[in-house]
């Protein structure tokens, strides 16, 4: 006899304690049970668990690994222009495909359990707990699917964020109060060498960083007043930039064109204009442009950009690698 938990009407199992049918009485569960149920009080024929819900996991796990083995969905990425493109779409693709069977399953249930465990008496049902293979179950289960996740990004944020020994181009970043200083630091001549190339944003002036394409690209980020945050929609990557620290970040891009770039930290008043451009080109024209800029006269400059700017180069000196 189960226990009532302080109900006052008879429940549903207390009618089945009592057996009513061959069936009841004499099954030992099994498929023969699963198929033709318990009839309780009223005749009617109520579902247990059984292999059912595990032919519908089992189906949907089958789909979810034929749907990985097949041309995936983008679920809504956009498209990147780095070579990290690739790597970030995989495992948005994963994500989105495990969420889905999980929220299959989940619905499943949801609407197995709206439809088989309805009302349809005012009998109290049996009421179930401290169901030790349900709640191991439910246990285990997020723990396993959390593992997954943990170990796929990983395993896939390892490697982005993994730096050469020898990168192509070397770029320091420096975020300041409001603008950008893009420095090209020239393996030959050093990080202070003469041909040290800056590009410098100015209001209403966004700073152009010309990049070549297909090439491994450095970026040493530093700031010298507040945290900042580099960031290219287009390279779906953003790293912040912090006074004190000089974060680093390869990648190489691999489509032509110019990209917008914004500071993703709010950092101050003007925040919102700290907007740059990159400008992916072919080799030879980055080369071209480089060959301009280290022939090319000093620039001068002039009011707060100067000050913002030359605190920025001070502080900044030294801090690449
Ligand atoms: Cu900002």
């Amino acid at each position: 006899m189960r226990r009532s938990f302080g109900r006052t009407r008879p429940s549903v199992a207390d009618v089945e304690d009592t057996p009513t049918t061959p069936a009841d009485s004499g099954s030992a569960g099994g498929v023969a049970n699963d198929a033709v149920g318990t009839v309780g009080a009223h005749g009617r024929r109520r579902a247990r668990p059984g292999r059912r819900p595990l032919r519908l996991v089992g189906a949907l796990a089958v789909v979810g690994i034929a749907a990985t083995a097949c041309d995936k969905p983008n679920f809504g990425y956009p498209d990147g222009v780095t070579n990290h493109t690739p790597r970030l779409l995989n495992i948005w693709q994963g994500s989105a495909i495990a969420a889905l069977i999980v929220g299959v399953i989940v619905w499943g249930m949801i609407l197995y359990a709206v439809v088989a465990f309805r009302k349809r008496t005012d009998v109290f049902p049996r009421q179930v707990r401290y169901n030790l293979p349900v709640e191991i179950l439910y246990t285990v289960v997020p723990v396993v699917i959390v593992g997954a996740m943990f170990y796929y990004t990983a395993r896939d944020e390892s490697k982005i964020t993994k730096l050469s020994a020898s990168p192509d181009v070397t770029v320091n970043v420096i975020g300041f109060q409001w603008n950008w200083l893009f420095k090209y630091i020239d393996p030959g001549a050093g990080h202070k060498g003469p041909n040290q190339i800056e590009v410098i944003g100015r209001p209403g002036e966004p700073a152009v960083l010309v990049l070549p394409q297909n090439r491994s690209i450095r970026f040493v980020e530093s700031s010298p007043d507040v945290i900042h945050s580099f960031w290219v929609p287009e390279f779906l990557f953003k790293r912040d930039v912090v006074p004190g620290r000089v974060n680093q970040f390869e990648l190489t891009v691999t489509k032509t064109g110019t990209f917008i770039g914004r500071c993703a930290e709010l950092c101050g008043t003007d925040h919102d204009r700290m907007n740059f451009y990159v400008k992916v080109v072919p080799q030879d024209e980055y080369d071209r442009f480089i060959s301009e800029r280290q022939n090319a006269p000093v620039p001068s400059t002039s009011g707060g950009t100067t000050t913002a700017a030359s605190t920025a180069t001070t502080a900044t000196t030294g801090s690449g690698q």
